[in-house]
């Protein structure tokens, strides 16, 4: 069986990071360990105020000395929500440590959305995240992060040469694919893209632009897409899948939008998932 490592926090309540990627990468069929960043009582997203945060940055490096002495391995080291500086560069030492010929490292570098910072962020962390990616096999920002990371303004309004002039640039930071969530050039299509630097090759995945704005799809699209490519899926064919579940998702939750406005219904399409996956 494949074993994946997650590293982002626990959002207690509100279904983001840990409550996302462990569920559905298990539901992939992979097995997923995990080492929380922090402790929250819901995400920091909209809808929330007045959440507790522990900070388990402590915690980390015994762990990781802990997980050494029992030569533990990993088909991909997969990272999120990251509370500190400090955290991001213990993190960075710990791929170090747990990278090998064969594994890949998946970042997600989740600073905001919307063209703005989440609460806690600036300019000095994104710099931060930015010496992670260089470390990653692919890195999978939405475009506010795409923006915080180069130095650009949030473009509200693109087109497909953007996109690639983007991902050329993201690529230039070290890691060899970047994709980028949220593509969309008009309001009835939305998806993905990448670039794989080593073939030159760009790679687009497009759905239906569901009128819904909802947290932690960006979690889910990046559990997918690391649990596809561990399951030995083209960079294309986990695009799609990620591509069409997470949509899949925004779908239900805006059916049920009274009930669900901190979090995303991607319980309702779990089996759909499982169905891709093995397709
Ligand atoms: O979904 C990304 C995320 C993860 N974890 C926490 C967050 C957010 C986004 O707001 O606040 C704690």
């Amino acid at each position: 069986m494949k074993r994946v490592v997650t590293i982002q926090d626990i959002s207690c309540f509100g279904k983001c990071s840990l409550t996302v990627a462990l569920p559905i990468i298990s539901a992939m069929g992979i097995e997923t360990a995990v080492i929380p960043t922090a402790v929250l009582s819901t995400h920091t997203g909209t809808g929330f105020t007045g959440y507790t945060f522990r900070d388990l940055t402590g915690d980390i490096p015994g762990i990781s000395e802990h997980w050494q002495k029992l030569n533990l391995k990993f088909d991909a080291i997969y990272t999120g929500y990251l509370g500190s500086m400090e955290q991001v560069q213990i993190i960075s030492g710990f791929f170090d440590t747990f990278k090998t010929e064969d594994n890949v490292i998946v970042v997600d570098p989740v600073l905001g959305d919307g063209g703005r910072f989440y609460a806690g962020f600036g300019n000095e962390f994104a710099e931060e995240m930015k010496k992670l990616c260089a470390k990653a096999d692919y890195i999978i920002p939405n475009m506010t992060e795409v923006s915080f990371m180069l130095g650009i303004p949030y473009a509200e309004e693109y087109d497909e040469s953007y996109v690639k002039d983007v991902l050329r640039r993201l690529a230039e930071i070290g890691c060899r694919t970047p994709v980028i969530t949220g593509v969309h050039y008009d309001d009835k299509r939305q998806g993905a893209a990448a670039y794989d630097s080593l073939t030159g090759e760009f790679f687009f995945s497009f759905d239906e632009n569901v009128k819904h704005s909802v947290h932690g799809t960006g979690d889910i699209f990046a559990s997918v897409f690391t649990g596809a490519v561990v399951r030995g899926k083209s960079v294309q064919k986990a695009l799609d899948i990620a591509v069409r579940y997470t949509v899949d998702c925004i779908r239900a939750t805006a059916e049920h939008f009274d009930e669900m406005w901190y979090g995303t219904n991607f319980e309702q399409c779990i089996g759909k998932l499982v169905e891709y996956i093995n397709d």
